[in-house]
């Protein structure tokens, strides 16, 4: 599939940065099984593209996600209710999974309301920065379900349990910059500012030492959940192997010759 063949999403690949576009912007961008399988097949072309060493995800329109697209819910009377289980486990874990898990920084710029699996994609991502006037919603409440895609994961360690529960109960707006100030977010932008400030972030990582950011990103998940000598243990590991890299030596050798490095994400 080229990127011209998508229909749910876009896909630019430039000087080392991969854009990835949720363009459903009539339905606020929100998931179907169509948009899934588009993500999917373009985050493949990513993981196989030596030449992209970052990966931008935002939305066409005025909102981020809202989600999984309900029309595609509505249940006629009498018919069998749809697996919400298979949906997760099949579409919404791998993306949130792999989101984390790609060997480079993985922006998120939100660009307008980012609500239910929406949300939780974007907080999936390293760095996220939302135009001023987004909100992040969590209205799973609203009809009956719980956060997925990693929020009753994410949210209590991001926020702590008050305001976790506070948001996930009540499914109120946060607005972008008050989300920035509980540390939710790297940072709220005025709205005109936000694709020149992510792409000025993106273009700076896409020349910095990729294979230690990917270090950086597994290191820093593993610490939620290991002991401190597990995480000493990793630590270790860690650099033993990046020492070998050839990033390090550049970045070493650069700075000894006082001059600017130039890292091949190796
Ligand atoms: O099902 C599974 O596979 C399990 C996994 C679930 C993951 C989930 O994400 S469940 C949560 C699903 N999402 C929601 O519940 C959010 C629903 N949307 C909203 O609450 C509101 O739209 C927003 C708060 C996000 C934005 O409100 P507002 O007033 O800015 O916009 P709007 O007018 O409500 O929406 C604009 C259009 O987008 C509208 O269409 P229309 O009337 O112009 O033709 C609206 O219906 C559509 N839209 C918004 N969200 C969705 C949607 N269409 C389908 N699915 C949506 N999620």
């Amino acid at each position: 599939m080229s990127s011209g063949d998508f229909t749910a999403i876009q896909l630019e690949i430039s000087e080392g940065v991969a854009v990835l576009t949720l363009n459903r912007p009539d339905s606020l961008n929100s998931f179907t099984v169509v948009m899934h399988g588009e993500v999917k097949t373009a985050l493949d072309r990513v993981e196989n593209d030596p030449s992209v060493r970052v990966l931008v995800l935002t939305g066409a329109g005025r909102g981020f996600c809202a989600g999984q697209d309900l029309s595609d819910r509505a249940v006629k009377p009498g018919a069998n209710a749809v697996d919400l289980g298979h949906s997760v486990e099949t579409y919404y874990n791998p993306l949130v999974v792999r989101l984390r898990n790609l060997a480079m920084p993985v922006l998120c710029a939100v660009n307008g309301v980012a609500a239910g699996a929406g949300a939780n994609i974007a907080l999936a991502c390293d760095i996220v920065l939302a135009a001023k006037s987004a909100n992040f919603i969590q209205p799973f409440c609203n009809i009956g379900l719980v956060p997925d895609s990693g929020g009753t994961y994410a949210l209590p360690r991001m926020l702590g349990l008050p305001r976790a529960m506070g948001l996930a109960l009540l499914g109120d707006k946060l607005p972008a910059e008050k989300a920035a100030d509980w540390g939710l977010i790297w940072a709220a932008v005025e709205d005109a500012e936000l694709q020149t400030t992510v792409m000025a972030m993106a273009r700076k990582l896409a020349v910095a030492p990729t294979k230690g950011l990917a270090a950086i990103k597994k290191a820093f998940h593993a610490s939620l959940d290991n002991s401190f000598t597990d995480q000493l243990t990793m630590e270790r590991d860690l650099q033993r192997d990046l020492g070998n890299s050839a990033d390090y030596k550049e970045g070493v050798a650069a700075f000894l010759e006082k001059r600017k490095p130039v890292f091949k994400g190796r």
